[in-house]
């Protein structure tokens, strides 16, 4: 849940990047770090194994004033995306407040795309939570790759509903993309948590 301390001004919001594994939610946030200006973000902080694969998750915080008179916290989280993990993305997505599902446009990780958002929805009713709740948003990612699946392909298994979420191709390892996908999430949020602290404006993040 969202933290607001009225008296700092201050907002603290929680967002997870989710997907099936090596669908690129660690080359996000690492792309992210090395785009934003120092004086915004914190330290990235990674535990993986030697194969770099995501062993307990990936965090870093990044620092904005989107609401008027409020500071606002972005706290990025990834979740391992390897299936024995799943405990560990059910504690990851304690307290969050937006998702960004990361799929994998590799043909062959279609049913390990599809398999991971069920494992989200599944994972956010162990935390009595849901994606009608939590705002969301769709990145498409690895769309360099050579015959990628194809853009409407991908929207009809994942966006396939009358009030379609936002959803944004992206190519997390030139960073192509990864900025869009975070401000996506983060106007959701702002919109949603203007109302709680007063502030009837709200800004999107440029960096975000
Ligand atoms: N071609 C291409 N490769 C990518 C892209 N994004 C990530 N990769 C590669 O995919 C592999 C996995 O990326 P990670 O970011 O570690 O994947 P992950 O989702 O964090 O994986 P887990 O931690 O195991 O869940 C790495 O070799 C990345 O370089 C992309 O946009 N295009
Ligand atoms: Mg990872």
């Amino acid at each position: 849940m969202a933290f607001i301390n009225y008296s700092k001004r201050e907002i603290q919001l929680k967002i997870v990047y989710y997907g099936c594994a090596l669908s690129g939610k660690t080359t996000n946030l690492v792309n992210l770090h090395q785009n934003v200006m120092s004086t915004q973000k914190g330290e990235l902080v990674s535990l993986a194994t030697e194969a770099d694969r995501t062993l307990f998750f990936d965090f870093m915080s990044l620092n904005t004033q989107t609401l008027p008179g409020f500071n606002t916290r972005f706290q990025l989280y990834t979740v391992p995306g390897q299936p024995v993990y799943n405990a560990t993305r059910q504690l990851v997505l304690k307290g969050v407040d937006g998702i960004v599902f990361v799929v994998d446009s590799h043909w062959d990780k279609m049913e390990d795309n599809v398999e991971s958002f069920a494992n989200l929805q599944e994972n956010l009713i162990e935390n009595h939570l849901s994606l009608a709740q939590i705002p969301y948003v769709l990145q498409y990612n690895k769309r360099d790759i050579e015959n990628p699946a194809p853009l409407y392909y991908l929207e009809y298994c994942f966006n396939n509903r009358a009030n379609k979420v936002l959803s944004f191709e992206a190519s997390a390892k030139s960073g192509q993309g990864i900025l869009e996908t975070l401000n996506g999430v983060a106007r959701l949020l702002l919109a949603k948590y203007s109302k709680s602290t007063g502030a009837n404006k709200e800004q999107a993040p440029t960096t975000p």
